[in-house]
């Protein structure tokens, strides 16, 4: 399984850092929703599901945590730990996101509108649709 993870480049000069992000530049699709989450609890895992479509870029800019992949026959994790650093995640991939540290923020574009008929939530549920690769 190929981890596809982008560097963005940042506008650093002595006030600081700044990173602008491009819908088909630095980000390969259409953004059409942005999330984040914050204030995440000690041990939580989230996520835990995968989508039929939705692709997305996930940036955990402030603090860390770590994401799971898993596409149904290999999984890895990848650590997020830099304000610059974005993870993609595609469509038919499970993906969880765990350990992360009491400052961390992770942010989210999406290429898609909420749809929770876009999500599959049980994981047994996903390995059957998979499996029939009509998607
Ligand atoms: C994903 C991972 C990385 C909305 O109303 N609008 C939204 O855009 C989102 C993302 C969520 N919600 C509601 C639905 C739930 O009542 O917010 C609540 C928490 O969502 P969820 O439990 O799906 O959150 P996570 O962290 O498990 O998953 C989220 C995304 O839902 C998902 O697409 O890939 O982050």
């Amino acid at each position: 399984m190929q981890v596809i993870k982008y560097v963005f480049q940042p506008h650093g000069d002595d006030r600081g850092q700044l990173i602008s992000l491009e819908e088909f530049k630095d980000i390969p699709f259409r953004i059409k929703r942005v999330y984040y989450m914050y204030e995440t609890a000690k041990g939580i895992v989230r996520g835990k599901h995968a989508h039929k479509n939705l692709e997305q870029i996930l940036v955990c800019i402030h603090g860390t945590c770590k994401v799971k992949l898993d596409n149904g026959m290999e999984a890895k994790i990848v650590p997020l730990e830099k304000p610059y650093e974005g993870l993609y995640v595609s469509s038919n991939m499970w993906r969880e996101m765990f350990d992360f540290s009491s400052d961390a923020v992770l942010m989210v574009m999406a290429s898609e509108l909420y749809d929770e008929n876009d999500y599959i939530r049980d994981y047994d549920t996903f390995l059957e649709y998979i499996s029939t690769g009509n998607f």
